[in-house]
């Protein structure tokens, strides 16, 4: 179970059932939770192109192997256009160096197309453009074919299902091998996931002469445990305050997007972060606005997006509140976030941020600007 995004994922895989024909899926029972934000808290999920931006990690679990799970941006051929500078937008550039940097320090990379729509120029181009980026040696490519639920797909009749053989042809010739068919929102082919995770744990422990099992894991784990709890950090505000750059200063990396445009953030996204030799889970969320203008705005995107940084701010043990410094006093939406936070019962620390564009002077000093909002 992924504690920060909510995703289950528990697979249990059957490998002698794995007689099949070329692309009939194991016999292996699969248990894929599609994560539901509004009520649990997981991953921003929705039909919209682009919904996520960050680079969001969980711990994944299959059977009793844990491994680290990271949904990233899409890519197609215009977003790779933008890291290299021919095209010129901030946040798509922003979005796909985060992409990059999940893919170069992955162990293992699962390039999702859609099995309906077959392969595309995107596809090719992104499968290139992995193989030219990809840094770590031992990393490997998996293709996976989604949207192929039920069994129909397999059955050759000179229709749709036709196509879809045709398009896992074409897939395997992309250059990563046999594209494993899936269906991620009904939880079908996963097995076919797990036995390739298992393997290249395996594989990994060898080569790293690592022989822990999944008991001594166990075992660690409890000790960790009982040892030191990382203080849950949830940092807030309201949009365009600069939460995300304090983010990124404290972790001294480009972890989390950041830039001028309004609403960039959207997943809360929760990082480890050691400060002191103290453990801190620090947790990057989505600006908050007024409910009025969301309702005038009305996107649901933002709706659970702020619902997600709300939740983040519940498990905290810290809330800190972002201000931008400029406004110079408390806006009532701050008022209202500051209220909601020691409501919860959670510690509050106001940040008042972009101080240098504050104008200070031996009229109005940094002591003043204190004391104003100290006394609202
Ligand atoms: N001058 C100045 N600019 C800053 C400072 N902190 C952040 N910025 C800029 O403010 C803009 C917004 O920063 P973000 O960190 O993306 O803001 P955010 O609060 O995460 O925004 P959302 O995710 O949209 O809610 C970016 O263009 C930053 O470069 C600061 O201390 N000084
Ligand atoms: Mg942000």
């Amino acid at each position: 179970m992924c504690k920060e995004a909510n995703k289950s994922y528990k697979l249990s895989s059957d490998n002698k059932s794995r007689k099949r024909n070329k692309h009939r899926r194991s016999g292996g029972f699969v248990g894929y939770k599609s994560p539901s934000p509004s009520k649990h808290g997981g991953a921003i999920v929705s039909s919209t192109p682009g919904t996520t931006r960050d680079r969001r990690e969980c711990i994944g679990r299959i059977g009793g192997t844990m491994f680290q799970l990271v949904d990233t941006a899409g890519v197609d051929g215009e977003r790779i256009g933008h890291l290299y500078g021919k095209l010129k937008n901030q946040m798509e550039r922003e979005m796909i160096k985060q992409t990059l940097e999940a893919a170069k320090t992955s162990d293992l990379i699962l390039l999702m197309f859609d099995a309906k729509v077959g392969v595309t120029a995107d596809l090719s181009e992104t499968a290139r453009w992995l193989r030219k980026n990809s840094t770590n040696i031992n990393s490997r490519v998996v293709i996976l074919a989604n949207k192929l639920e039920g069994d129909k797909w397999t059955h050759d009749d000179g229709t749709a299902a036709t196509s879809v053989m045709e398009h896992l042809l074409e897939a395997s010739r992309v250059g990563f091998g046999e594209p494993i068919p899936i269906s991620a929102e009904h939880g079908e082919g996963l097995a076919d996931i797990a036995i390739i995770v298992e393997e290249m744990i395996r594989e990994k422990r060898e080569r790293l002469g690592l022989v822990m099992t999944n008991d001594d894991y166990n075992v660690k784990k409890k000790r960790g445990d009982e040892a030191e709890k990382p203080l849950q950090l949830a940092i807030l505000g309201r949009q365009n305050v600069g939460k995300s750059t304090l983010v990124n200063s404290l972790l001294k990396q480009d972890r989390v997007i950041t830039g001028e445009t309004p609403g960039l953030t959207r997943d809360s996204i929760t990082v480890t972060w050691t400060w002191n030799n103290r453990p801190v889970r620090l947790c990057d969320t989505a600006g908050i606005r007024r409910a009025t203008k969301r309702d005038r705005a009305n996107d649901d995107i933002e709706d659970l997006a702020v619902a997600d940084a709300m939740r983040s701010m519940k498990v905290a043990d810290v809330a800190v509140m972002v201000l931008d410094a400029r406004a110079r006093m408390l806006q009532r939406q701050e008022l209202a976030i500051a209220d909601q936070v020691v409501k919860e019962g959670r510690a509050l620390v106001v940040a008042a941020n972009k101080m240098d564009l504050l104008g200070l002077d031996h009229t109005y000093s940094k002591e003043d600007y204190a004391q104003q909002v100290r006394q609202q």
